[in-house]
């Protein structure tokens, strides 16, 4: 039979010139959802922005010799945990059975996941862990007995059940999932086997029927790209599965794909600070220290509402996205003080969203109009910035004075705190622009002196001066 020619081949050369589905640039902030059987002791030390606070990787913890990036002196205070708690012969598959999801309401979930303002849902639908959160025959059958939550404890779809009700708040759906399981049998005792007869059928089984919107694939690392047979699989996604023109998929797809391929994939980065505005990237990182829920985290290892607003503003204006995690609880509930951080979110952007969603970065490279004049300088045409700061660690955005997003010809300041006069270096505005302070509509006083350009917020009223991160819209005549 001759074969229709398909538009991506399996390797990278032509899958990189997939274009990114145009969505997940302009929605800009997603919320990630990891939810499995470790929520049952959802635990770990805490050692704050580490990468080794997370309390998903709980199995992976209490067992000895797993090898390479182990801290022994940390994984011990798992197993100290461990057996003190539920006593050293506790098998960590005897806590499916408390993973009961009684309290699950996705309806609930997805009206919490809505108000944040996110225009995506990321949901673990299979962790390192290998259990399942749809019903995933190839887990039942290689674990040998029951391991997802319809099969399992829940008796319930749950990965099929919030992905409606997201649907039905009106944001995609997206899922992460683990390529390896640490000790799924096959796995340990054939890894070719494990990838044909497990990984493959069950990825596609999860596409086929669930149709996400982006895939967040993870837990790579064991193999190259060939290993996964990863350029095949996303030739399949991009060109004959249910989603080919929609989904978007990360860059975790074997140990040799990270921050390497522009076309096909986006760049992660975790706990970290993200790339520039070359690269289409999303940054994430839980409202805590892990992703998983941590009952060991007290409420001063939560990044506060503000924390949280400014880590999305200074993340989208270098051109990324955010990608928020939350960890429900075993009973199925999105503890309050996560649902009261992204409550606080939502209102802000409900506010300020316009200097957000749709934007695009803004550097000296991008002249707003005939009138602005680019920096010589090498400098960011705004603020006293260079292009280079912008893009360093982020652990000290406090010391920054003005963030800028563009969207057309307007350009949105957005500032930490409130001063009295902002002064743009090197900005020239056309005669008829004007300043407006979002949410409001108030005019504001804009003159160009010199090189650069003043906007006075002195007219502000007191209640208005004091919000947290001001969004200044300048809109081009
Ligand atoms: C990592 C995983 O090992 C973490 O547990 C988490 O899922 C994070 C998003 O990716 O590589």
């Amino acid at each position: 039979y001759p074969v229709a020619a398909q538009k991506f081949q399996p390797n990278w050369a032509s899958l990189n010139t997939r274009k990114m589905p145009e969505w997940f640039h302009q929605d800009k902030f997603g919320i990630f959802i990891h939810w499995g059987v470790y929520a049952v002791p959802s635990y770990a030390p805490v050692i704050p922005n580490s990468g080794y606070s997370y309390a998903e990787w709980y199995w992976r913890r209490i067992v000895p010799g797993t090898g390479k990036e182990e801290n022994e002196a940390y994984r011990q205070k798992f197993v100290d945990f461990h057996n003190k708690n539920y006593g050293a012969n506790f098998k960590y598959e005897q806590f499916e059975p408390l993973f009961k999801a009684e309290m699950f309401n996705p309806d609930q979930w997805a009206d919490v996941l809505k108000k944040s303002g996110a225009k995506y849902v990321v949901l673990t639908s299979k962790h390192h862990e290998g259990y399942a959160l749809w019903n995933s025959a190839e887990a039942d059958r290689d674990w040998g007995h029951p391991w997802n939550a319809v099969t399992g404890t829940p008796k319930r779809d749950l990965l099929g059940d919030l992905t409606q009700s997201v649907r039905n708040a009106g944001l995609k759906m997206g899922y992460y999932y683990s390529l390896y399981e640490w000790f799924n049998p096959l796995w340990l005792s054939n890894k070719e086997r494990y990838v044909k007869e497990h990984m493959i059928p069950q990825l596609k089984d999860l596409v086929n029927k669930y149709k996400p919107s982006l895939i967040f694939a993870d837990g790579e690392w064991d193999l190259p790209d060939t290993g996964w047979h990863s350029p095949e699989i996303l030739a399949w996604l991009f060109n004959e599965s249910p989603v080919k023109d929609e989904v978007v998929v990360d860059d975790r797809w074997g140990s040799n794909t990270r921050n390497q391929n522009k076309g096909a994939l986006y760049v992660t980065s975790e706990y970290g600070s993200g790339m520039d505005k070359n690269v289409v990237w999303e940054e994430c990182q839980g409202v805590g220290h892990s992703f998983g829920y941590n009952r060991n985290e007290q409420l001063n290892d939560y990044k506060t509402s503000n924390d949280l607003i400014l880590m999305l503003v200074d993340i989208v204006s270098r051109g990324g996205n955010l990608l928020l995690d939350i960890g429900p609880t075993a009973d199925g509930r999105i503890p309050i003080i996560m649902q009261q951080r992204l409550a606080d979110i939502g209102i802000w952007l409900n506010k300020n969203g316009e200097a957000i969603y749709g934007t695009e970065a803004y550097t000296h490279s991008y002249q707003w109009s005939a009138g602005m004049v680019p920096s010589k300088t090498g400098k960011n045409a705004f603020a006293n910035y260079s292009v280079t700061e912008l893009i360093k660690p982020r652990k000290d955005t406090a010391h920054i004075e003005a963030f800028f997003t563009t969207k057309g010809k307007d350009l949105y300041c957005i500032l930490p705190a409130y001063k009295q006069e902002i002064r743009i270096k090197d900005l020239k505005v056309p005669a008829g622009s004007t300043a407006t302070l979002l949410g409001s509509n108030k005019r504001l006083s804009l003159k160009n002196t010199g090189k650069d350009c003043l906007i006075n917020l002195a007219s502000l009223k007191p209640g208005e001066a004091s919000e947290v991160m001001l969004v200044l819209k300048l809109k081009n005549a």
